[in-house]
């Protein structure tokens, strides 16, 4: 069988899994919300990332089941959350093929309808480029999500070539900071203008900014101090099981 054979399988019976790595909020000091990373614990090739198979899936047309199935985990999930008391959003990385696709927008109709859909605790994590591609369409479609209660996230901020004009234009809820600028924040000068700039101007309009790839103390003191509003990384928390993550956050409160 080919990998993309086993995939397909693999979507199919159940030999893909979810983790979440946790967003804690500096001003609540608390986990807001966590972001579900697809995992694939293959027969042969062991624990795979998802740079080994998303790839795979987006050249080959199997993004949407893969995605569909992201989905439907993370809002079963993210219900048992809230049912145990944890108030919690959760995000969902969205391919860029996927922003303006019809099939996926019916899928989210579909999920927006069902049984553990809430407004407001739903994020779609995207890419600046997915969005450079068409920007008319992406923009279209960015607001028929938001106007469902989804939150808008614009992830890797920083790597792409988005310009001040597309910011204004896209409707957002929120930034995350790549983490190639974060990662050496306290300790390189051109890193920490570029962060303290973005979160400040981020500010401006009206966007919550999140941090990737804090590692440690020293960087995480330097986003509170620069005004942050999250962090996301192995300092604060590593990509988990949502048994694992309600574990912690029944520790934490
Ligand atoms: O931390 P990790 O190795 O899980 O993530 C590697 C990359 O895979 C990240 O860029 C992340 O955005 C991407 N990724 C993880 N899960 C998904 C998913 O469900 N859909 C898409 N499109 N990308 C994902
Ligand atoms: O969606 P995104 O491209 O941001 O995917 C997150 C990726 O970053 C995942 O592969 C995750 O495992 C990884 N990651 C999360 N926190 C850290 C961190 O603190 N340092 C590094 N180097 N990688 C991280
Ligand atoms: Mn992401
Ligand atoms: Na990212």
């Amino acid at each position: 069988l080919s990998l993309l054979g086993e995939l397909d399988e693999a979507v199919a019976t159940g030999g893909l899994h979810v983790h979440y790595q946790p967003k804690l909020d500096l001003g609540a000091r608390r986990i807001r919300s966590a972001e579900a990373l697809i995992r694939w614990r293959h027969p042969e090739l062991g624990a795979l990332s998802p740079d080994a198979f998303v790839p795979l899936a987006e050249r080959h047309d199997r993004i949407l089941p893969l995605t569909r199935f992201v989905l439907d985990t993370a809002l079963r999930d993210s219900a048992e959350w809230r049912r145990r008391g944890h108030d919690m959003s959760v995000a969902v990385n969205v391919s860029p093929l996927l922003v303006v696709s019809p099939d996926f927008f019916e899928a989210v109709a579909q999920i927006v309808a069902g049984p553990h859909f809430v407004r407001g605790s739903l994020i779609f994590e995207v890419t600046e480029s997915a969005v450079l591609e068409d920007l008319e369409s992406a923009i279209q479609a960015l607001h028929a999500f938001r106007s469902m209660g989804i939150a808008i996230s614009m992830d890797d901020y920083g790597t792409g070539q988005s310009t001040l004009a597309y910011l204004q234009q896209l409707p957002l809820d929120e930034l995350k900071i790549d983490r190639r600028f974060v990662q050496h924040a306290d300790k390189d000068r051109n890193d920490a203008v570029l962060v303290q700039s973005t979160i400040d101007m981020a500010h401006k309009l009206g966007l919550k900014v999140v941090a990737e790839g804090v590692e440690d103390k020293g960087c995480f003191d330097f986003l509170k101090s620069a005004g942050c509003d999250a962090v996301q990384g192995y300092f604060t928390g590593k990509p988990m099981s949502s048994e694992m993550l309600i574990r912690e956050m029944t520790s934490s409160t």
